[in-house]
């Protein structure tokens, strides 16, 4: 079967269509939408006065126009309760994307639930609860005080200690200021739960404490500094595949040489060209294909490292341009503390890095060269450094980050134009919490405490473990374990004898048993082990605030009804801690039920002004009208101030064009441009990195053990878990299993042809991937596809994490045996390389 839309005409938004503001709830880059709906029984016409294009439609329209949408921008949803035709198509008026995008956010309407198309189905409607051997509809009330009161009592018999929470922590769908507000003052202001995780890594700790802790926040620049680099240097990152339109819009041009006029203005004192960019990454990317085409290979440096040796290349190259003079003294000396000493520590030569990274030496210096060798006439060269998940979730995150964090410090590239040591992100952030002090560094382990044994009652708040996970495999047997022994004990009392039905939890708790909450939009593969199952809303059907890569925050504005009873994340705290202070007050602990108070919000309005704007550096000048007047551009946290309409000067963000001049909230462009970093000298702090091999237990006799590397991440067709694609045709049609790259040399060996249904194996577990035939990958390197539901990488991924308990995903070994010939389902795949070509 081939997917296809069943839509051949397409109504056309009238000219008075409701025009409302949309993020891109999916990746980090936040790209710019206009959501336009209109009622059912309506449509606009060709004339320019008749739609909302403002635009003769009877006309061809100019390449590149604005004035039209695809089928995956369309769909009919409800709005306060009445059918509306719903358009979702990409601002050309935001700086983000100006009018690009991709293949998850251009379906962001076609994803969105309706039950006059049929699309999103799947999503929940009621909160469930296990009865009757399986999950039946209830009411709120009925499905929260049950939370409330199995979670009491366990925080009664085992402490706080025994509810164990995993959580969002970022914006974006399943979190925003108003969510991770409302969770986190649940959690760590009513109560002050420490077995707690975030939806990524198996505790409560930042990706790069590495960064922190040297006095550097980790999303220091702006996209623009992708236009004005000299040299980009990405590490560990796939960006035209996953953080797509920023690389398309903001790195494109400054490889083809288009932005050098912006780079003239900007930087008047010295030469420019067309940029170049080194890629540090294992693997052969589409990314490296793209940059390639758009650069000339001339200006492409490919470092394909030996997986997870990253650390010993800076600490080369830092040395190299040490050597070299080329580090930026004065800089040195008035902004950063312990250049020497870590210097001195950090040595390695270009041979010894060579050897571990299996890199050329002649590779090492060329890099070394585009980052840090003087432009004609002596100017410093600017280069961006930015890296993701091959960095993060690689070998010795800490000290990894760290000492990439020296080379962007030793040649003064934080702060200033062109410049920045970047994270290239994830989810967009969204992160507003009370303290989380009491956590503690290192922080549990929380996997290991559900695996073994520990807590009573479990919260989930968008997340499955079950696909997302390390050690998956055993995690699921002992989540699978736990949780059956309270649906037993469920099964054995009437539903309707709430008091019985208690009991009967709690002495399965007593006997090993977990009870399990899962809060989510639609059913999850945790959620088969769930006793309770509450249905959430998720943006677009809820106001939500967010920023993106570049602390660019804006508000996605509430453009549909949430399905059925489900309900913002926020408002369900609310739910939860209400229904808490409840079951205590009903226990006789009126003073432990006065800690949830204050959960008196109607709306995620009041969640943000309770959260965000009391709390956020600059939150004081942010409201949900003065973003709503922002638009797609909003403001570059942190705010600093507002600016009345009419004000002199600043029209900061918004866009050209923009006539009503509302005021604007004046926002920061870079972090550390005045060259004072979060220390409380003002100063960032060099760190000593030394190489120690493979960091995480048991890595290196995994890859002594196994033969291939299983290195695994993204497609640019799936978001995430593929949880808005698990019944999708579009998607599932493509991928009916995650698939694997592999050399066609080894694929031989394995007796393999392409889309062969094979086995990954090792000491932690098994799963399965299609074979995909890759020719740029080198023998015994194999990539699959990340929690994907028909087969999930996190199985054969050990539980192995670093000292602050940061998981270790991409440094994985295995072995492949075949199971079948090519799945029915698999036959119609093509399975051509999807190396970028220019026609
Ligand atoms: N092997 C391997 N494992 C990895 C990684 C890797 O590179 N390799 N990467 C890690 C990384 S970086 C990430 S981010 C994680 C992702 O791990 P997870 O966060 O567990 O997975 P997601 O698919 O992003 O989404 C989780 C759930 O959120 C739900 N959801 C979406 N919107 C909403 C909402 O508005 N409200 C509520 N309540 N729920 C919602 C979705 O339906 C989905 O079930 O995986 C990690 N695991
Ligand atoms: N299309 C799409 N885009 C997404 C997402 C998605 O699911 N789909 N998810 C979003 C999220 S939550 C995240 S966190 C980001 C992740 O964004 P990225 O980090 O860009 O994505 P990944 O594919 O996880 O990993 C990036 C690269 O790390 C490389 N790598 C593996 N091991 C090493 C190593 O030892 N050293 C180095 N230098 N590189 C290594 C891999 O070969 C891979 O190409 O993407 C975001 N954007
Ligand atoms: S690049 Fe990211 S934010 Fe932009 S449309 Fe695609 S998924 Fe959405
Ligand atoms: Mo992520």
């Amino acid at each position: 079967m081939a997917y296809k839309r069943n839509i051949d005409r397409l109504p056309i938004p009238p000219r008075d269509a409701r025009v409302q503001n949309v993020t891109c709830h999916f990746c980090i880059v936040g790209c710019g939408y206009k959501a336009y709906s209109w009622p059912v029984d309506r449509q606009g016409g060709n004339a320019a006065a008749q739609n909302a294009f403002n635009a003769n439609l009877a006309e061809q329209q100019p390449a590149e126009t604005a004035n039209w949408y695809s089928p995956a921008m369309y769909n009919i949803v409800r709005q306060n309760g009445k059918d509306v035709h719903l358009v979702i198509k990409p601002d050309v008026e935001c700086s983000v994307n100006a009018g690009l995008g991709s293949i998850r956010g251009a379906r962001m309407a076609e994803m969105s639930y309706s039950r006059t198309t049929g699309t999103q189905a799947q999503r929940l409607t009621d909160p469930l609860v296990w009865r009757y051997g399986g999950m039946s509809p209830t009411s709120w009330d009925d499905a929260v005080a049950l939370v409330a009161e199995v979670t009491r009592r366990v925080v009664e018999e085992q402490g706080e200690d025994g509810l164990i929470v995993s959580a969002f922590d970022h914006g974006g769908a399943g979190g925003g200021y108003e969510n991770t507000w409302a969770t986190g003052k649940l959690y760590f202001e009513s109560m002050k739960v420490k077995n707690i995780r975030i939806h990524n890594r198996p505790a409560y700790n930042s990706e790069v404490h590495g960064s922190r802790d040297m006095g550097v926040g980790e999303l220091n620049n702006c996209y623009e500094d992708a236009e004005l680099a000299d040299t980009i240097m990405v590490v560990g990152a796939n960006p035209l595949e996953t953080q797509t339109n920023y690389f398309l819009n903001h790195w494109v041009p400054n490889l083809r040489g288009t932005s050098l006029d912006k780079k003239r203005r900007e930087m008047p004192n010295e030469p420019h060209a067309a940029g170049r960019i080194i890629i540090v990454d294992p693997r052969r990317t589409v990314t490296v294909a793209a940059c390639e085409t758009e650069a000339g290979k001339e200006n492409v440096l490919h470092l394909a490292i030996n997986s997870g040796t990253d650390l010993a290349l800076f600490n080369a190259l830092l040395t190299e341009v040490a050597a070299r003079g080329w580090v930026d003294r004065p800089f040195i000396a008035a902004s950063t503390s312990g250049y020497d000493a870590a210097a001195a520590a950090n040595r390695t030569t270009i041979e010894e890095a060579a050897r571990i990274t299996g890199l050329s030496a002649d590779d090492i210096r060329k890099a070394a060269a585009w980052i840090a060798e003087p432009k004609q006439g002596g100017a410093r060269r600017r280069t961006m450094f930015a890296y993701e998940k091959g960095l993060i979730w690689g070998n010795d995150n800490y000290r990894t980050n760290q000492s990439l964090v020296n080379l962007a410090l030793a040649t003064g590239n934080v702060g200033r134009p062109g410049g920045g040591c970047v994270r290239l992100g994830g989810h967009q952030e969204g992160y507003s919490r009370p303290s989380d002090a009491h956590v503690g560094r290192p922080a549990a382990y929380v996997d290991q405490l559900l695996i073994g044994g520990r807590g009573g009652v479990h919260h989930i708040w968008a997340c499955d473990h079950f696909k997302t996970t390390l050690n998956a495999s055993e995690f699921k047997r002992a989540y699978k374990r736990r949780t059956d022994l309270v649906k037993a004990a469920m099964d054995g009392v009437p539903a309707g004898d709430r008091a019985a039905q208690v009991d009967a939890i709690m002495g399965a708790i007593r006997q090993g048993g977990l009870f399990s909450v899962d809060m989510d939009i639609v059913p999850t593969q945790i959620g088969t082990c769930a006793h309770v199952v509450l249905p959430a809303a998720t943006a677009g059907e809820m106001n939500l605030t967010s920023m993106n890569g570049e602390r660019r925050m804006r508000l996605t504005e509430r453009y549909m009804d949430p399905p059925g009873q489900s309900l913002p994340d926020c408002l369900i705290v609310v739910k939860l801690a209400q229904a808490l202070e409840r079951s205590w007050r009903a226990a006789g602990k009126g003073d432990i039920a006065d800690k949830f108070k204050g959960y008196d919000w109607i709306s995620e309005e009041d969640a943000f002004n309770d959260g965000y704007r009391k709390h956020e550096r600059g939150g004081e000048h942010v409201t949900y009208a003065r973003l709503r007047a922002m638009g797609t551009n909003g403001f570059q946290e942190p705010a600093t101030g507002y600016q009345e309409a009419g004000g002199q000067g600043g029209r900061g963000n918004l866009p050209a064009g923009s006539t009503a001049a509302p005021g604007v909230i004046v926002g920061t462009k870079r972090l550390y441009s005045d060259g004072r970093f979060g220390k409380p000298d003002g100063k960032a702090t060099f760190a000593s990195t030394q190489w120690r091999g493979f960091q995480a237990e048991g890595k290196q006799a995994e890859k002594d053990k196994f033969r291939f590397l299983v290195n695994n991440g993204r497609a640019n067709h799936i978001w995430q878990s593929a949880y808005l694609d698990q019944q999708n045709d579009f998607v599932r049609d493509r991928f009916p299993l995650p698939y694997i790259e592999m050399n066609p040399a080894d694929m031989a060996e394995l007796r393999l042809t392409q889309g062969d249904l094979v086995e990954v194996f090792n000491d932690n577990g098994a799963t399965q991937a299609m074979a995909w035939p890759t020719p740029s990958a080198r023998r015994g390197e194999t990539f699959m596809l990340f929690a994907y539901p028909t087969g999930v990488q996190g199985n054969v991924v050990s539980k192995g994490v670093n000292e602050f308990i940061i998981p270790n995903y991409k440094q994985t070994w295995g072995n492949i045996r075949k199971i079948a010939d090519a799945p029915e389902s698999v036959r119609h795949l093509t399975f051509k390389p999807q190396e970028y070509r220019q026609a």
